[in-house]
């Protein structure tokens, strides 16, 4: 028996009425359908891979230390919101490929290639869906970034230049230079000191003017979520509230010669007190 008989014969369902198919009766049949069942069970099955995908993404990030920062832990949720919201759209695509390669094209025995298999671009109803379905998606997707985009600038009075912020949350200035292949830290209030690793008080925001003395760099604080070009000839600014203890990464995020790879060093996130100490340490002045 060909598959395309059994399509056109809804030979198992005698009490429905022939002449009036309702939508149930519709739905029962689509369902019937020999490639219907093994491609849902397909597309479910790629959906759900995606959570332990993204939680293991997050997971990878977290090992260093990761998130140290508000703007950090918003990065964090929306990746996974991302990954998770556009799984559908993975799985169906991933689905067709799948089926393509190992359904619609299987022969087996004496049985010919089937002749009728889905016509998926000329169906007004699946244009409709997809066209629907992913410009909502995309929609969501818009309006969660920009929320997330408005969370990460209120959440860090860093990012806010410092002779505009209120007293309370009167931000450490620090000038980043980046040059083939290191980084240097200079703390103009607290006596210019200057130093290749960054130490900063926690719970303090943070105010980097970032500048180049050669190529173009990219000034990037991995746990913190902070990222920005290092420009040769201009200043661009950033900035960041670090919210946990302890050391973690800065890297060079802009590719600039032969030992990019390692124009690395650390952040050190101390208490107020050990900061004030390396401060005087380094032979600079106590900070306000
Ligand atoms: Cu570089």
């Amino acid at each position: 028996m060909s598959i395309v008989d059994e399509r056109s014969a809804p030979a198992d369902q005698p009490e429905e009425p022939t002449n009036r198919p309702d939508a149930t009766h519709r739905l029962r049949e689509w369902l019937a359908r020999p490639y219907v069942r093994p491609i849902l069970t397909m597309f479910v099955v790629f959906c759900l891979l995606v959570i332990p995908i993204g939680w293991l993404v997050v997971f990878f990030m977290n090992m260093s230390g990761a998130p140290a920062s508000d703007v950090m832990s918003e990065i964090e949720k929306t990746i996974l919101v991302f990954t998770i919201v556009s799984a559908p759209l993975m799985a169906i695509t991933l689905t067709i490929i799948v089926y393509s390669l190992v359904g619609w094209g299987r022969v087996t025995g004496d049985e010919p290639p089937m002749q009728e298999s889905p016509a998926i671009r000329s169906n007004a109803t699946g244009t409709y869906l997809w066209i629907g379905a992913t410009s909502l998606l995309a929609a969501f997707l818009v309006i969660w970034g920009l929320l997330a985009l408005a969370n990460i600038t209120a959440s860090s009075y860093g990012s806010i230049p410092s002779n505009q912020q209120p007293n309370a949350a009167k931000a450490i200035d620090i000038n980043v230079t980046g040059q083939q292949w290191v980084w240097t830290f200079e703390y103009p209030d607290q006596g210019k000191i200057s130093s290749d690793v960054l130490v900063v008080p926690i719970d303090t925001p943070i105010y980097f003017n970032v500048t180049s003395v050669d190529v173009i760099h990219s000034f990037w604080v991995v746990e913190l979520g902070v990222k920005i070009d290092a420009n040769p000839g201009a200043i661009t600014n950033t900035g960041v509230t670090p919210n946990k203890l302890g050391t973690f990464n800065i890297r060079c995020a802009e590719l600039c010669g032969m030992h990019h790879a390692y124009m690395e060093t650390q952040i050190q996130v101390v208490t107020q007190d050990q900061f004030d100490s390396w401060v005087r340490e380094m032979g600079g002045k106590r900070t306000v």
